[in-house]
């Protein structure tokens, strides 16, 4: 008799739309089986990772990206503002650390930071990663070079997203080519650095481009260690204000097919939470999210904040973990 083949299935990069497709497809009890199955064999399916965000500049960014509050071409009510101080951010990242988060995540609205800009940033990276606490950072473009640097100065994660599919980007962002997204994923991934990369859900896409989504992130030539999936946050004064909600299980579709698809990445239930209710963030997390946001603010949006986190977290019996559960 043949011994039983007990391996866990390979990590693939050779997803092909018409697969993703038909996970999309599938009856939604069947879809929630394959990604708890695939989520309990990497993960403990009882273990949230935390990640806090601050935003380290604010506003007056140049490009047109039109979900986000802080593009210039949008008239939000945002204030812009300059990179703020070190201090301020080594506070914010002692506070974070002493509310459960594991990893500090600093973003900063600008197309791609300047050389100096980086020479300034990483003396925050060594601060914040003496902390205790992983790094990760989101600043747009980078060089290669400005890669390089920052994983020197002991930078874990850069996040950059790749947001949609190739067809529906140039509806949203005409200022930056996808390409030109991948290119610096590249340069991240090169340099050494864990990629968190991800994509936002609810901006008036079809079905088909939450495929290609899933596909750009599950195609790249190593999987993102972290997969953000953000549901868009309507801000007044931006293009998308008035777009139509997207209906809930459809969210969590697009959670499940990640967790299927990219199994061991954590799957980060992102932007969008203080607008879900309880039982929403709970299929989330049974469809294999295993990392959110914690605090009472994203980058300039609210989030549930500890409390109402805490209080979620308790009646699902789930607990805060740095690896939720991994192996
Ligand atoms: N400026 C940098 C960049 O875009 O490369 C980094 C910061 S940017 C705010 C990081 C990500 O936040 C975006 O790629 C997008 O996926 C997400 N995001 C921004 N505004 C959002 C919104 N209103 N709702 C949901 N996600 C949003
Ligand atoms: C990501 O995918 N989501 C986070 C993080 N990466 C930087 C940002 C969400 C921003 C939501 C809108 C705001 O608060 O400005
Ligand atoms: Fe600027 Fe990033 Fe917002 Fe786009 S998502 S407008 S690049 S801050």
């Amino acid at each position: 008799m043949n011994a039983i083949d007990r391996s866990l299935p390979s990590i693939r990069t050779d997803w092909t739309r018409a697969e993703i497709r038909a996970l999309f497809n599938l009856p939604f009890p069947e879809l929630m089986f394959r990604a708890q199955s695939a989520h309990r064999a990497h993960f403990d399916p009882a273990k949230v990772q935390l990640s806090t965000l601050l935003s380290i500049k604010t506003g007056g960014c140049p490009e047109d990206c039109a979900y986000c509050p802080q593009s210039a071409h949008h008239d939000t009510d945002l204030k812009a503002s300059k990179l703020i101080d070190h201090d301020e951010v080594l506070t914010a990242a002692r506070a974070a650390r002493d509310h459960g988060a594991t990893r500090f995540c600093m973003g900063a609205a600008w197309r791609a930071p300047k050389d100096r800009d980086i020479d300034e940033l990483c003396t925050v990276v060594e601060d914040v990663k003496a902390l205790g606490l992983e790094t990760c950072m989101t600043l747009g473009m980078l060089t290669r070079g400005q890669a390089d640097r920052l994983r020197d100065a002991g930078l874990d994660y850069y996040n950059h997203n790749l947001d949609t599919s190739p067809e529906f980007y140039g509806s949203i962002i005409t200022t930056r080519t996808y390409q030109e997204r991948l290119d610096t994923l590249s340069h991240v991934r090169d340099a050494g650095m864990a990629v968190c990369c991800g994509g936002i859900v609810g901006m008036g896409e079809q079905v088909e481009d939450r495929v290609g989504m899933v596909h750009a992130l599950a195609t790249l030539p190593k999987h993102p260690e972290s997969v953000p999936i953000n549901l868009l946050v309507r801000v007044k004064g931006t293009p998308l204000e008035d777009v139509s909600r997207v209906d809930p299980i459809d969210f969590v579709r697009v959670i499940a097919v990640s967790r299927i698809t990219m199994p061991r990445s954590m799957v980060r239930l992102s932007a969008g939470r203080e607008d879900m209710s309880d039982e929403l963030q709970a299929l989330c997390l049974l469809a294999g999210a295993n990392s959110i946001f914690s605090g009472d603010q994203l980058l300039t949006t609210p989030n549930p904040g500890d409390d109402r986190d805490a209080a979620l977290f308790a009646k699902l019996g789930i607990s805060a973990d740095a690896h939720a559960g991994g192996r």
